[in-house]
């Protein structure tokens, strides 16, 4: 089966990762979100991108879900003595990879070629691409005015109320080179359960069609997000959080939906938005976990 996978942070990793290991390599395609990228002290960051990569390499930091297992903060410590920012926490480890990363975009390599190469020496045989080679921001409307992602995110730690979200730039990027070529030899496209809002949106609006059956996993469990600010956000702008609202949220894309058996009371009223459910153990506390709930939503398309 030819899979697309869309994915943001720890949730769409974790899911990746049991995809991984379920499918071929030349089965796979993840695609990850940049619009949380920035620029932070002259480097390029690309959090989501290095999230997805660490945790399929086994690399990823199994506390916070993002960075190194194993990091050492020396430069962290340094920077700090001398007085300069210390909200965006980069370990020693994960500094090499925005060192290298910077560098190669500065000599004009594009963001997909050094992600495959990264990927090659992380020893990552499933193909991850950026969504784009070209910068698209997400920037977040608040009550105290727009705030860039990060700054709103780490910074601010998700305090400002959230009033609705741009993705900049996103008029001018297009997809990543072989975005659009997995998508047209994919058999159905998988929804990670990500932030709906400022993870899989900015990708939806990249790539633009999906011409494939798309199935999305919720990533609101009992109404509350299982990690981040998914199910804040959805309060902030109005809308009840639960895995309805995210069936809801995706209601032109998907025909499939994936919620956790704790939300089986909503299968019902899901299924009058997304004709086709599975309720079915979506939190992955485990890996073994990852690799059920991936196999579930495989055996899910395959029935569909
Ligand atoms: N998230 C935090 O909450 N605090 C941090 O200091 C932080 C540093 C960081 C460094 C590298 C990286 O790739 C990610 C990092 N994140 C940090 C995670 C992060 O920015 C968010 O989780 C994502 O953007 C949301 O998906």
């Amino acid at each position: 089966m030819n899979i697309v996978a869309l994915a943001g942070g720890v949730g769409g990793a974790k899911l990746a990762h049991g995809l991984a290991q379920s499918l071929e390599p030349e089965e796979l395609t993840i695609i990850v979100n940049t619009g949380d990228d920035f620029e932070h002290m002259g480097l390029y960051i690309c959090p989501d991108l290095d999230t997805v990569c660490y945790t399929l390499a086994g690399l990823a930091n199994p506390e916070t879900g993002w960075g190194r297992a194993g990091e050492t903060w020396n430069f962290m410590e340094n920077l700090e003595k001398l007085g300069g920012a210390s909200w965006f926490r980069l370990g020693d480890k994960d500094m090499a990879t925005h060192l290298e990363r910077t560098r190669r975009l500065k000599e004009g390599e594009s963001l997909s070629q050094i992600t495959e190469d990264f990927c090659a020496a992380w020893g990552i045989k499933h193909k991850v691409l950026p969504m784009s080679d070209l910068p698209v921001r997400t920037m977040v409307n608040t009550d105290e005015g727009e705030l860039a992602f990060q700054e709103y995110f780490v910074h601010r730690r998700c305090e400002p109320r959230v009033k609705g979200f741009r993705f900049d730039g996103v008029y001018a990027a297009g997809p990543a080179s072989g975005a659009k070529e997995a998508l047209d030899l994919a058999d159905a496209v998988i929804i990670c359960p990500s932030n709906p809002w400022v993870s899989i949106d900015p990708i939806l609006r990249v790539v633009k069609e999906i011409n494939k059956p798309v199935v999305a996993i919720s990533p609101i469990i009992g109404g509350t997000a299982v990690k981040g600010p998914a199910a804040k956000m959805y309060a902030e702008m109005g809308i009840e959080p639960s895995a309805l609202a995210v069936a809801s949220h995706y209601r032109n894309i998907a025909s499939g939906f994936v919620l956790d058996n704790m939300d089986r009371e909503l299968d019902a009223g899901i299924k009058n938005i997304i004709m086709k459910t599975l309720v079915t153990d979506t939190l992955m506390k485990t890996a073994e976990d990852r690799v059920r709930l991936a196999k579930d939503v495989l055996h899910f398309i395959g029935s569909l």
